[in-house]
């Protein structure tokens, strides 16, 4: 092996190096020049057999030969574990940019939108908002209600008892019971609404469920009239239902009332003329009224002959079926996300 020979198969193996595109082949490239059975073996295995005037020269530039390959190979070796880390990166890389993918919400349930939004009305015109128990007792439920042991509204039929006398509530007014009985009038009046859901006994079908919502109202204080009870529907009517709506009240009995009365509101889709919602009469009929029967003040020891008040009652499922068209009751608790979705509340 000549001195020319060497340095032109350094030539060889730097070019061999330069040509390399990944770490494979630069391992391909070291076993064949360097590897046991390569040239540069070979030549360090006859240095051996040199004179001793040619062997500090041949060695000399075998060592700066070896010295340059290993140095070509260390910086092909590094710019491709570079290379091969950049390439990595840029295939992980994250556009930050990009738009996420829509995340799926949930949204307030139309019933508990209607019910805030009634919430929201009374406390404007000055009521508190009272919650109570749904598993009452009888005393509650009925007996404080002016509704006696052999009252038809107590039946067995209508009702879901636990005990004899303990059930599920049938209405939200042992909520109002129950406030009057703690009540200290010193304080100030009572004027409280209380929203919930009640249990009846029913076959449930497109109009009726057996657990629907409720909301009743309850104003006691001295000199609180019938035009009071009047006036505060028809601010419900026209903010629930639109300023145009007007009232009217009719007769009717409740236990609990006397008077009592039925209000409807002028139907707000037709204005009046009648139509398919209110069922060519031209009325709606939403909620029932009265002033408090003097009998439910007693029973919580409220002295009649001073305190008096009225009291009202309405259902949120039919409020809500009737301002979005919603024609079957049940929808409200099948929970089908395709009904609930469509009444979905920008936050
Ligand atoms: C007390 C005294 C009086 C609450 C009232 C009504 C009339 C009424 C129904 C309408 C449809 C309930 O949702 S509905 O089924 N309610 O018509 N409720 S007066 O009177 C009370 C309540 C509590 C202590």
């Amino acid at each position: 092996m000549s001195i020319d020979k060497l340095r032109s198969l350094k030539e060889e193996v730097i070019v061999a190096i330069t040509n390399v595109v990944d770490l494979g082949q630069l391992n391909d490239v070291r076993v064949k020049f360097l590897g046991k059975k390569g040239p540069m073996t070979e030549i360090m295995k006859g240095m051996g057999k040199l004179s001793n005037e040619e062997r500090p020269l041949m060695g000399k530039v075998a060592n700066e030969v070896r010295e340059a390959i290993n140095a070509a190979m260390e910086e092909k070796h590094q710019a491709l574990e570079s290379a091969k880390i950049e390439a990595q990166l840029a295939h992980e890389s994250i556009d930050v940019t990009l738009p996420s993918r829509a995340v799926q919400t949930g949204t307030t349930h139309l019933l508990t939108q209607v019910v805030e939004q009634l919430e929201d009305l009374f406390i404007g015109m000055g009521y508190s908002v009272v919650e109570g128990p749904e598993v009452e007792q009888d005393h509650y439920n009925f007996e404080m209600l002016n509704l006696p042991k052999d009252h038809p509204a107590r039946d067995m039929q209508d009702t879901f008892y636990i005990t004899d006398e303990v059930l599920l509530r049938t209405h939200t007014s042992p909520v109002q019971a129950r406030t009057m009985e703690k009540h200290d009038f010193s304080t100030g009046p009572i004027k409280i609404v209380c929203p919930g859901k009640v249990y009846r006994r029913d076959s449930d079908d497109a109009t009726h469920s057996h657990q629907f919502t409720q909301i009743e109202g309850l104003v006691i204080d001295k000199h609180v009239t019938m035009a009071d009870l009047k006036g505060t529907l028809t601010a419900f009517a026209k903010k629930m239902f639109g300023e145009e709506r007007e009232i009217r009240l009719r007769p009717s009995f409740f236990p609990f009332t006397e008077p009592s009365v039925e209000m409807d509101i002028s139907c707000f889709k037709c204005g009046g003329a009648g139509c398919n919602v209110c069922k060519g009469t031209g009325w709606i009929e939403v909620l029932g009224a009265g002033m408090v029967h003097p009998n439910v003040l007693e029973m919580a020891g409220i002295d009649s002959s001073i305190y008096g008040g009225f009291a009202f009652g309405m259902g949120p499922d039919r409020i809500a079926m009737l301002k979005y068209g919603v024609d079957d009751i049940r929808h409200f608790y099948t929970n089908d996300v395709r009904f609930l979705q469509q009444f979905k509340v920008k936050d």
